[in-house]
């Protein structure tokens, strides 16, 4: 026992470690919405059940040890046998199937009502009705469209609060999956099938949250899949339309002589082949390689991972290798000077709608 006090001693920690990882609003433990709600409400049910077992248990074990130890009851007694008791053979058995059916009950209603995806398949399905968002996963970034509003956005999901948000699920190169632990998920995003579901953002908790919920990839798809992060900003019903139409009548800005000069560079140095700039891109999935650069300058982060300050985007520009190992803009993404790297910054910083 003494000999692996260190052991002992490690697992005691480990609980410690973990109670940091309950940032407000980054976990499944702190729900955000009704999914998540429901998805609480589950684990809270069956944890009680488990820890009413173990309790159980636990409590019998102890008092047999205790009460029929050698030194208590002698070298040579053995305890009353009680195999083939009716009372405690159909006590032990009726005890589990109750427990099992109370946990069924809840677990079937709640996966058949969180699996209703009818209003997103109506034929006649109105935006206002039923808002579709389209999530395409990629190593190692996020694409969210549109389809009602032909609003491209990556690395940032927009979404109302109070409402269902239908979502398709798809990949388009492994297999990822899309999670925003407050608010629900894990569902796979996969290449050969679109998988379906809906999530609900509550406003009260979001204003909580600064409207700002974080989600990311929950499959292990390559080196840099722990990377592999997106924001989700909620905003009302009404802000929301509000948005779509910004996006709709989108056109950055490009004033100083610098900016100027990125936007050239933007195209002489090939970034157009697989980034775009304008959120309706009209290309074909296949070609749209790169996450859409509109607001790009109203986003938070840069690559999904970095504040998107001067010096993180510079560095990420200058060797985005060195950020995200393994990310697909190497390969023929050259090599930028100084000079290059400001000017293109400036370009993009300027990638906003007109209202910011
Ligand atoms: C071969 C295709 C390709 C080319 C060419 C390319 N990129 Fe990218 N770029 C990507 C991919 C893929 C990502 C996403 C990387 C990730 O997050 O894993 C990305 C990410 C970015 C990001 C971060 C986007 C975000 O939403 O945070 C910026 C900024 C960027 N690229 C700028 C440029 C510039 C400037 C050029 C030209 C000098 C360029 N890219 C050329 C593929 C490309
Ligand atoms: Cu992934």
């Amino acid at each position: 026992m003494v000999k692996h006090w260190r052991l002992i001693l490690l697992l005691a920690l480990v609980p410690l470690l973990l109670s940091g990882c309950g940032k407000p609003f980054l976990s499944t433990l702190k729900p955000a919405g009704e999914v998540a709600d429901k998805q609480y409400d589950l684990t809270v049910l069956s944890t009680l059940i488990m820890v009413v077992v173990v309790a159980v248990v636990s409590v019998i074990f102890f008092y047999v040890i205790v009460r029929f130890r050698r030194s208590r009851v002698g070298e040579n007694t053995i305890p009353k046998q009680v195999e083939g008791n009716k009372f405690l053979e159909i006590t032990w058995t009726v005890i589990p199937i109750l427990l099992l059916i109370i946990l069924v009950i809840p677990v079937v209603l709640y996966t058949l009502e969180l699996a209703d995806t009818s209003p997103m398949d109506k034929k006649s399905r109105k935006a206002e009705d039923a808002l579709v968002v389209n999530v395409r996963a990629n190593l190692y970034w996020w694409e969210f469209e549109y389809p009602d509003y032909g609003i491209i956005t990556s690395q940032e999901l927009i979404v109302p609060t109070d409402q269902r948000v239908y979502f398709n699920l798809k990949a388009s190169d492994v297999k990822h999956s899309f999670w925003i632990p407050s608010v629900g998920g894990k569902l796979d995003t996969n290449t050969d099938n679109e998988n379906k579901f809906f999530l609900t953002f509550d406003s009260k908790r979001s204003k909580e949250a600064g409207d700002m919920f974080f989600g990311k990839c929950a499959e292990l798809c390559g080196p840099s899949h722990a990377l592999m992060d997106f924001k989700v900003k909620t905003m009302s019903a009404k802000e929301f339309q509000g948005w779509t139409k910004e996006m709709k009548n989108y056109k950055s800005t490009t004033e100083s002589d610098l900016a100027k000069q990125g936007e050239e560079l933007f195209k002489e140095k090939n970034c157009l082949s697989c980034h775009a700039v304008e959120p309706n891109d009209k290309r074909a999935e296949a070609a749209r390689t790169a996450p859409n650069l509109a607001t790009f300058g109203e986003r938070a982060k840069v690559a999904g991972v970095k504040d998107a300050n001067e010096e993180n985007v510079k560095a990420w520009l200058k060797d985005p290798e060195s950020i995200k190992p393994g990310n697909k803009m190497t390969g023929t993404y050259p090599k930028l000077s100084d000079s290059e790297t400001d000017a293109l910054y400036e370009y993009l910083k300027g990638l906003k709608t007109e209202s910011k």
